[in-house]
């Protein structure tokens, strides 16, 4: 019985901005995510007598183009793991795009998931981390439920993620807001390359990382939502002025993200708990308590062309 693996996509809290190693996925910092339970991915591999790849999306049968980054990474994990085999992989994306997530965490988690499965490679959550990340660096958190780091490393064993409370006992939500649902013009993998060869603020950052994740550590301990809200809104605004800073310049926001920057200051100001995450793209992320969150949604929904979708804090890797 072929067994499907389930991964479930993350918000990052602390950002992963910028690689040292490009082919290995080795990121210049740690970053700090949230699994959430709406958005997630299910793969199927089975085994094919061919010595070429089948790759379907969403029941779709993939051509060479957009299949390319998928065999790239299954002819790394061959050579890496020493097997011929080639498979038909099914992938199934529940993160529509019309909920603004990326689906490259979730995707590349729940093939590394799949592959292991397939091949009986018997690999520990850490080695699937390892596996995910050779993917796309942001998978290899979405081993993992709740709140969970990346450490950084500098070499292909010690680059993974790590749980640091799977199932929080906590009233934390997050608003997905979408403004546009275009494809970006900077992929995040070129816009990480620029502001790193770039920006002049990028050795800022690095500490500013290093600080930050040891005080967002502690506010998900003391369970203390304003403090990670507020450390987590800081971080995804510094990230973002690294890409302002970068020569040339370049954003990903658009008038509507501003609008909605704006909206939430002003909403704290009336005393509503609530905090923004952008990743790279124009959408939001809004954190905040279950009520807080109700109350910003009754004020989005006076704002034009844009959709909602809440999300709670998600389960690592499942198989069925
Ligand atoms: C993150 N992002 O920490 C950051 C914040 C976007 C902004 O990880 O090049 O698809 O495949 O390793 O993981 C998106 O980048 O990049 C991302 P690659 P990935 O979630």
């Amino acid at each position: 019985m072929t067994k499907t693996a389930r991964a479930f996509t993350n918000i990052a809290l602390i950002k992963y901005w910028g690689k040292k190693n490009q082919q290995l996925k080795l990121p210049w910092t740690n970053s700090l995510s949230l699994t959430l339970d709406r958005f997630y991915t299910d793969t199927t591999s089975e085994i094919i007598d061919s010595d070429k790849d089948v790759i379907y999306l969403n029941e779709s049968l993939l051509d060479e183009q957009k299949s390319k980054r998928i065999v790239n990474y299954l002819n790394n994990t061959r050579k890496q793991f020493g097997f011929t085999e080639h498979f038909k992989i099914n992938s199934i994306n529940h993160v529509p795009t019309s909920a603004g997530f990326a689906s490259s965490a979730s995707g590349f988690a729940a093939l590394a998931a799949s592959i292991d499965q397939t091949m009986d490679l018997k690999l520990t959550k850490t080695q699937l981390s390892i596996l995910a990340r050779n993917g796309s660096g942001s998978a290899s958190r979405s081993i993992y439920g709740g709140f969970v780091e990346w450490i950084a490393g500098d070499n292909n064993e010690n680059s993974y993620a790590v749980p640091i409370d799977e199932n929080p006992d906590i009233d934390l939500e997050v608003l997905s807001v979408v403004v546009n649902q275009k494809a970006k013009k900077i992929s995040s993998t070129i816009g990480m390359e620029k502001s790193v060869e770039t920006s002049p603020f990028y050795p800022n950052w690095v500490k500013l990382v290093s600080s930050e994740t040891i005080e967002i550590k502690e506010a998900i301990k003391q369970k203390d939502i304003q403090k990670i809200g507020e450390i987590a809104e800081h971080n995804a605004m510094s990230m973002h002025a690294l890409t302002l800073s970068a020569n040339p310049a370049f954003t990903y926001f658009e008038p509507k993200t501003v609008e909605i920057i704006h909206l939430i200051q002003e909403l704290r100001q009336k005393g509503i708990m609530a905090y923004v995450t952008i990743d790279a793209g124009p959408n939001v992320k809004i954190l905040g308590t279950h009520k807080s969150i109700e109350q910003v949604k009754t004020y989005l929904n006076n704002l034009s062309d844009v959709t909602t979708v809440v999300a709670n804090i998600g389960h690592g890797i499942q198989y069925f």
